[in-house]
């Protein structure tokens, strides 16, 4: 689907005039990178995955037409898909293609927020007069990233960024997709409600029992109804984007690339309970340090110091994104004892969370249902305490220093 509604330049017909923002996503992308080392393999099921967890991180779209998706365990992909290749993936480079398609947004604008290692948001407002309109600035970066990357990538244009990441996902794989001012409605309300930020199966379901099964069911639904069945705030944020409502605009400062606490202990320690104690305290910083971001992370890694000043690290996908402390932990304790420093004086212990996305935007689809959310909510509980009480004053009970053991009875 390639510049579907976009009139040709110069005319005065390209109706992407009022539609200033950009989503920018690479297609398959770790795949894509990969490929381009292999070029004997395109046309090819490839999968790229593996590590402990097993999940698939990137397929081609070969291997999605036997209906592979990224988080899936890779054994079900497997199962799915005989014929695929699976390879390991290759972060270091990921990341410098990242950078370098990164640096191409920059050159259009200032006004960029990358979302995640492959997709950003840009508001182009100001760039008419040096590239063109909205659309002719889409066909413009996907003609430089294939051209200096060998790489594809689609971009929705539309009036807001909920909508412009929707118009992306929907003109994927190589795709240019142009919801004018005037259209944003019509191009909603057909869509399924799963098209939503935030609608995961869960509310997909609530929303089902409610008769509703598009957008537009969900804008002519009326808002009590939707916060009897959803809450207050889901059924009115559901309710404001049904509408193509959307207040955020693109803050190229909310972008950092990851968010990271470390500790540095007082004596070497090789005691096994004590560093899962400070993978703990650190996985809640980081934790809040993202809540309070409005932030998810994808991957989070430990960093471990030896008292030989030998260091470490180990980096793990998650399925979801999250912003919980105990999901930050358990990926973190895992590694950590994956790692094998059983009996190792440890000196420094890191943990990162990185891979980030906008956790209450157009991001990822970060379903709000399909999380353990008692302890999301734990975590802003927490959160309001440690502003009224002070940071620290609430926490896991295993961070609270330990009883004195009593000497065993003979
Ligand atoms: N990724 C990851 N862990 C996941 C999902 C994705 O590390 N659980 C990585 C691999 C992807 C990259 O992030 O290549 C970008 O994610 P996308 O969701 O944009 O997926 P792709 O770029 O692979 O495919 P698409 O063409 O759908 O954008
Ligand atoms: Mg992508």
């Amino acid at each position: 689907m390639t510049g579907a509604t976009a009139g040709p330049a110069g005319t005065g017909t390209d109706r992407s005039v009022g539609s200033p923002i950009l989503h920018v996503d690479m297609d398959a992308f770790f795949a894509s990178v990969t490929l381009l080392e292999r070029p004997e393999l395109r046309g090819r099921p490839v999968i790229i995955g593996g590590g402990t967890r097993g999940v698939v991180l990137s397929a081609t779209y070969e291997a999605r037409a036997f209906g592979v998706r990224s988080a899936m365990p890779l054994a079900r992909a497997r199962r799915l898909c005989p014929p695929a290749l699976v390879l390991p993936p290759e972060r270091h480079r990921y990341h410098e293609v990242s950078t370098r398609v990164m640096a191409i947004l920059r050159d259009i604008t200032p006004l960029v927020a990358p979302l995640s290692v492959d997709e950003a948001f840009l508001d182009v407002s100001g760039s008419r007069r040096l590239f063109g309109t909205p659309a002719e600035i889409a066909r413009l970066i996907r003609a430089r990233v294939l051209a200096e990357e060998g790489l594809t990538c689609s971009v929705g244009v539309a009036p807001t960024m909920f909508v412009a990441k929707i118009a992306s996902t929907r003109s994927k794989p190589d795709g240019l997709l142009v919801v004018p001012a005037g259209g944003v409605l019509s191009f909603l309300h057909p869509l399924p409600t799963s098209a939503l930020w935030g609608v995961g199966q869960a509310t997909e379901a609530a929303l089902d029992r409610l008769g509703l099964r598009t957008i537009g069911d969900i804008a002519d639904c009326p808002l009590p109804t939707l916060q009897r069945a959803l809450g207050q705030a889901a059924g009115a944020h559901l309710n404001a984007l049904a509408h193509g409502r959307d207040e955020r605009a693109v803050d190229p400062g909310s972008t950092e690339v990851s968010i990271s606490a470390e500790h540095t202990l007082s004596v070497d320690s090789s005691d096994q309970d004590a560093l899962a104690r400070e993978l703990l305290r650190l996985s809640g910083q980081v934790a809040r340090r993202l809540r309070d971001r409005g932030r998810v992370t994808r991957t989070v890694s430990i960093k471990i110091r030896l008292a030989d000043f030998s260091t470490l690290t180990r980096a793990r996908t998650l399925r979801e994104p999250t912003d919980v402390s105990q999901e930050i932990y358990r990926a973190a304790l895992e590694l950590f004892h994956e790692a094998g420093f059983a009996g190792k004086a440890v000196r420094l212990v890191g943990v990162r969370a990185a891979n980030l996305a906008d956790a209450g935007g157009a991001g990822h689809q970060l379903a709000f249902d399909e999380r353990p959310v008692g302890w999301s909510q734990l975590d802003r509980a927490t959160d309001a305490a440690g502003r009224r009480f002070g940071t620290g004053s609430v926490g896991p009970a295993s961070l609270l220093p330990r009883q004195p053991r009593r000497p065993e009875s003979i």
